[in-house]
């Protein structure tokens, strides 16, 4: 690929998730990465000579980022939808025989072009809301075959996209039907896990900890072949009761702890300790109408950073909008808008363990949302509604 030449953009308004820029801001990008960013009226001579664009007063952020997905799977599971409308509940559902290892045989019984052709909408509909970094897990295949499937399609979408893609081990989602959860985790998830990192399809390792999954002890025997081969980890912790696995995810250092509806002021504690990111997920929240808020003021008070994303998932979150995950963190959590912004940027990039992105600065990929809104508060308060103007990813427009 030619290595583009420097280019200005000008007349903008500037959330960079870095130092605050009041009144006309200016971009300068050069390749793939952010030279400057700053007021306009300091920028400097050296760039007097580039091309500039005139961005009309709009809104530049950070590209978004989604930092936790289920995007490849097979089939859909809107009769569990129907089934939660009659008075089911999710764990109901899922002890049912529904629920994940449901979406476990669609999953298998799709072909990698298949996986492949069913995410792609998918992705494309967080492209389209500016999203250039997303991430993907496995966690529907149960079976060796099927997880490195999974983590090869997800591998794939990153290719057939301008996006960059990070993957996430989730062997241990779900007990298959029929196998006890250790037998599972010796025979299945820790054989895969080894095996898709030394083919390369790995850069995170998760985990779901509950009671319909697995428990601390067992979680922790998947973290500890994640520590041996050089893997971080984070975990699904404290979605429907509290098990412990905030705490766990903390021990371990872990990344992020995802969802945390049931964490406690000790859990925000701990990860404000081990610098994990709680990462909030809405649309779980929503679509399984939880009623437990997750300790918002324990992260705000302990320091913890809060990072949101879809959990786009055929179950519990069937949802491709991180514009409408801001927004119904910040009516749900009563997160403030700047604190959805920087949930679906910074905070994210960290969830994901990328020093990068997530912010505007020099150095950072040019990667950039430019929107047709005034104030980063009206990225969250509208409904449905789209205000992208263009995407910028390592510089280029796409
Ligand atoms: N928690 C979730 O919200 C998703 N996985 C998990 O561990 C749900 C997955 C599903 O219902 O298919
Ligand atoms: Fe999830």
């Amino acid at each position: 690929m030619e290595t583009l030449p420097p280019k200005v953009l000008t007349n903008a308004r500037l959330a960079t998730m870095a130092d605050p820029v009041a009144g006309r801001g200016a971009v300068v990008m050069g390749g793939e990465t952010v030279l400057w960013a700053g007021a306009e009226s300091a920028l400097p001579t050296d760039f007097s000579a580039a091309e500039t664009q005139d961005m009309g007063g709009r809104l530049i952020t950070p590209a978004l980022i989604d930092c936790h997905t289920h995007i490849v799977h097979g089939g859909h599971r809107a009769r569990e939808f129907e089934m939660r409308l009659e008075g089911a509940s999710y764990e109901e559902v899922a002890r049912a025989g529904g629920g994940i290892v449901s979406t476990v045989t669609a999953t298998r019984a799709a072909s990698e072009d298949e996986l492949l052709a069913q995410a792609l909408p998918r992705m494309d509909a967080l492209i389209a809301e500016g999203a250039t970094t997303i991430e993907v897990k496995s966690g529907y295949g149960l079976d060796i075959d099927t997880e490195l499937s999974m983590l090869r399609v997800a591998r794939r979408l990153g290719d057939a996209r301008p996006v960059r893609v990070r993957t996430s081990f989730l062997g241990a989602h779900a007990v298959p039907k029929g196998q006890g959860a250790d037998a599972y985790l010796d025979d299945v998830c820790i054989p895969a896990l080894r095996a898709a990192h030394a083919q390369g399809l790995v850069d995170a390792v998760d985990g779901f900890c509950e009671g319909i999954a697995f428990s601390p002890d067992q979680i922790a025997r998947v973290f500890d072949v994640a520590v041996e081969l050089g893997l971080p980890v984070k975990l699904h912790a404290e979605q429907l009761s509290h098990l412990g696995g905030t705490a766990l995810a903390a021990r371990y250092g872990a990344l992020s702890a995802d969802h945390v509806e049931y964490a406690t002021d000790d859990d925000a504690r701990a990860l404000a300790a081990s610098g994990t990111v709680a990462v909030l997920l809405p649309g779980a929240f929503y679509s399984i109408r939880e009623t437990q808020q997750p300790p918002v003021a324990a992260f705000r008070a302990h320091g913890v950073p809060m990072a949101l994303a879809s959990d786009c998932n055929p179950g519990s979150s069937p949802l491709t909008s991180l514009l409408l995950t801001m927004n119904m963190a910040c009516t749900f959590f009563r997160l403030t808008p700047d604190e959805a912004l920087r949930g679906v940027t910074v905070h994210a990039a960290r969830a994901l363990g990328l020093t990068d992105c997530g912010v505007i600065a020099p150095g950072k990929r040019a990667d950039l949302a430019v929107w047709n809104v005034e104030t980063p508060a009206e990225l969250a308060y509208r409904i449905g509604f789209n205000p992208l103007h263009q995407r910028i990813f390592g510089g280029r427009t796409c």
